[in-house]
This record gives C-alpha cells, sequence and structure tokens, in this order.
C-alpha cells in the first residue's frame, strides 16, 4: 500500500487530496497543529476512513518533522501547509515567511537526511508572478512578487527546485493559480461572494462590502486542481508546473455572475470607492467598496498557461468558471437553510 502525508490537511485543498488519495488506495497521514476547538466538518468523511491517520506536527517545529518523516519515510509528501491568506502576510511577515519558507526548507532537510526517496510536492503559486512579466505566465516567467506571501513562495519554489537539482530528490513544484470551492476560506473573496449573496437570498444580509472590484484572477475549481497534484508525483521525472484554466476574470464579474445565480441583475454607479451595485429590477443597494479591502500593493492580473502540464501530464480542468460559482452558490444556501432549520 502506498503511504503519502499531507501537510495542511484540514486546508480547502489537503480535504480534496486525502479524499483522492484514499480513492487511490492510499494509507494518508495528515499533518494537524493542535487547535483549542477541532473544526473537522470538511473532514468527516476522512476521519471515519481507517486508512487516514492524524500526525500531530507544525511546520514551524524542525524537531518533530525530522521525528515523524525518519519514522513513516512515505512514498509522497504534499506539503500544502501555510499562511495562506495575502492580506495577513503585511501584517504577520515574519511569521508568514517562516511558515511558507523556512518550512519549507524544514520539509526538505528532513527528507534529504532521513527519506531521501520520497517524492514531494511543493504548494507554490501564482503570486510568486505579481506584478506580471509577460502574459500569459508560464513556468519561466519572470518572480515579481507584491507582497510577504508572495515573496515567500517564490522562496519556497526555488528551495524546492535547488533540492531536487542539488541532491537528485523527487521534488515538484505546483504553481498554482487560485482555486477555489464550496470549501473555500471564508475571507477569500469568492467565498466571501457566494456567502453574502446567499445570505442576502435568505434575508440574512443586506449588502456585499468588497475591495478592488478591478483585479483579475484566473480562477479553477480545486479538486480539480489536487489531481494535478498527484500526476506531477506519478510522472518519471520531477519537474515545475503551472496550473490554472488559462481564462481571467474580474472580481467585478465574479460578483455579477453570483447575483445572477439568485435572478439578480447588478447595474454599476460611480467609481472607484464611491462606485456601488444596485439591485437593476428595484435600485436596491447590494455591493458597496470599502478602502478596507484594499492592499498596500496589488497583483492586478493573474492568467496562467498550463499547456506544459497539459502536454505532459494529460492534465486540463474540468469545472468551467460559471459552474463552480453556481456549486459555491448552492452549497451556501443549503449550508444556511441547514443551520437555520
Ligand atoms: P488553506 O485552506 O488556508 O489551508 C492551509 C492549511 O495549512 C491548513 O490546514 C492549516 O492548518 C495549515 N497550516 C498553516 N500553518 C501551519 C503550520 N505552521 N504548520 C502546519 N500546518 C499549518 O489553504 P489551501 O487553499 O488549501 O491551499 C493549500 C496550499 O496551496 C497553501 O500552501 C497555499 O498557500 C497554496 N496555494 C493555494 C492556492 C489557492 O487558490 N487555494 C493557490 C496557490 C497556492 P489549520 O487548519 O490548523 O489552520
Ligand atoms: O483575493 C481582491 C483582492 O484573497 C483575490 C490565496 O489562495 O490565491 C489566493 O490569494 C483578489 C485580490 O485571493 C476583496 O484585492 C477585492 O486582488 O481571494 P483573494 P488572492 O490574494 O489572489 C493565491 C493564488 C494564493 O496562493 C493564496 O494563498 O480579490 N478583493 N475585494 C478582495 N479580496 C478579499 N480577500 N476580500 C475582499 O473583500
Amino acid at each position: 500500500m502506498k503511504t503519502a502525508l499531507i501537510t495542511g490537511v484540514t486546508g480547502q485543498d489537503g480535504t480534496y487530496l486525502s479524499e483522492l488519495l484514499l480513492e487511490k488506495g492510499y494509507h494518508v497521514f495528515g499533518l494537524n497543529r493542535r487547535k483549542a476547538k477541532l473544526n473537522d466538518g470538511d473532514l468527516t468523511n476522512i476521519l471515519r476512513n481507517k486508512n487516514f491517520e492524524f500526525l500531530d506536527g507544525d511546520l514551524q517545529e524542525i524537531n518533530r518533522l525530522n521525528q515523524i518523516i525518519s519514522s513513516i519515510k512515505p512514498d509522497e509528501i504534499y506539503n500544502l501547509a501555510a499562511q495562506s491568506f495575502v492580506p495577513y502576510s503585511w501584517t504577520n511577515p515574519i511569521y508568514t515567511c517562516d511558515v511558507n519558507a523556512l518550512g519549507v526548507l524544514r520539509m526538505l532537510e528532513a527528507i534529504r537526511l532521513y527519506s531521501p526517496d520520497t517524492k514531494f510536492y511543493q504548494a507554490s503559486s501564482s503570486e510568486i508572478f505579481g506584478k506580471v512579466q509577460s502574459m500569459p505566465q508560464n513556468e519561466i516567467t519572470y518572480h515579481y512578487p507584491r507582497s510577504p506571501y508572495g515573496c515567500s513562495k517564490s522562496f519556497g519554489f526555488n528551495i524546492t527546485r535547488n533540492y531536487r537539482e542539488s541532491y537528485g530528490l523527487f521534488a515538484c513544484n505546483g504553481i498554482l493559480f487560485n482555486h477555489e470551492s464550496e470549501r473555500r476560506g471564508m475571507q477569500f473573496v469568492t467565498r466571501k461572494i457566494t456567502r453574502t449573496v446567499a445570505e442576502i437570498k435568505m434575508g440574512l444580509s443586506k449588502k456585499l462590502i468588497l475591495g478592488n472590484l478591478d483585479a483579475k484572477r484566473d480562477w479553477g475549481y480545486a479538486p480539480d486542481y489536487v489531481e494535478a497534484m498527484w500526476l506531477m508525483l506519478q510522472y518519471k521525472n520531477p519537474d515545475d508546473y503551472i496550473i490554472a484554466s488559462g481564462e481571467e476574470h474580474s472580481v467585478r464579474e465574479f460578483t455579477e455572475l453570483a447575483f445572477k445565480n439568485i435572478d439578480i441583475d447588478i447595474i454599476w454607479k460611480g467609481t472607484g470607492l464611491n462606485e456601488k451595485g444596485y439591485n437593476k429590477k428595484n435600485d436596491d443597494l447590494l455591493v458597496e467598496v470599502s478602502k478596507k479591502f484594499f492592499r498596500p500593493a496589488e497583483v492586478d492580473i493573474l492568467k496562467g498557461d498550463s499547456s506544459k502540464a497539459k502536454d505532459i501530464l494529460g492534465w486540463k480542468p474540468k469545472v468551467s468558471f460559471k459552474e463552480m460559482i453556481k456549486r459555491m452558490i448552492n452549497f451556501d444556501i443549503n449550508e444556511i437553510k441547514r443551520s437555520v432549520n
């Protein structure tokens, strides 16, 4: 039976990847930080599986990582753990870099010293491209991160490639563009929108307050993207791959589509911080802009070219942008219904 260690197992991607690997017959170890209260909603099915086990640990604790990796020597490690919220990386930059940059190095050192045959996947990010130097971005696009988070991920990318080239480790970077789902954290813009739109539909909220409506992202569906992680570690050679949908959409467009799912057309009036979105039918105010959600330095646009992953791994996304929004809205509406009943 193949074994895998997933760090960040309680996060969006960690839960989908656990399900995928358990379905494929793996024994899955999930690195888990202690919490005052375990909120394991998305892990309910996984925790019931006899081939899944939690291991206590933290990416900041080198001794524990060494102990775990030397004792279980897994076939594959997926390093998904990170401080993943970009705005938090300005308020806590040193912490973010300790986890997202040095944490990767701690994992690689543990593998190099105690389990050099383990295959390693690093969760890299399109945030490394930041102020993009070419369109669309591919594996050789220049890194120009715009946040401490982006800088930490650029280090993680480079140190992973360096350990592959220096020590011959089977180490891959998946440069994943934004990917969302029903399990996305509530602070990220997509889930904030779908949850608030669902609340508006159910009469629990009156309006949605956002930051930069013009930011453009290449958004895909998380379950499609975790499959790419697995494919990278099955290919005969380790390498780095862009995983993206190849389409860019603005926050404004995402918002309009989300409202369309509850039969509301938005019309925009005003500009900048004074721009507002109204219900076309009755002129109700539904969307406002607040300075609070703007960032010190913005990533204006991201659009990935995943042709290498398509040609070599045979990977392509299955769920469209529209379908993803529909699934997220329906899920949020149903979850609210369940919680109020
Ligand atoms: P997420 O939902 O925020 O999950 C992050 C996970 O990391 C959680 O399980 C969290 O545990 C864990 N974690 C945080 N700090 C840790 C530490 N010091 N030690 C051990 N575990 C720690 O993130 P995600 O969306 O699933 O993303 C997975 C990975 O892909 C992250 O590395 C992220 O930066 C990267 N990425 C994400 C996207 C995207 O669009 N989703 C795109 C590109 C790259 P707790 O439950 O204890 O907080
Ligand atoms: O912001 C704008 C905001 O926080 C997207 C992480 O998974 O993907 C994610 O990082 C855009 C930005 O994601 C609000 O300014 C407008 O331009 O959903 P987000 P992100 O920063 O792109 C990358 C690939 C990762 O690796 C990260 O881990 O939306 N925006 N208004 C807003 N963003 C938020 N959060 N909230 C707003 O109200």
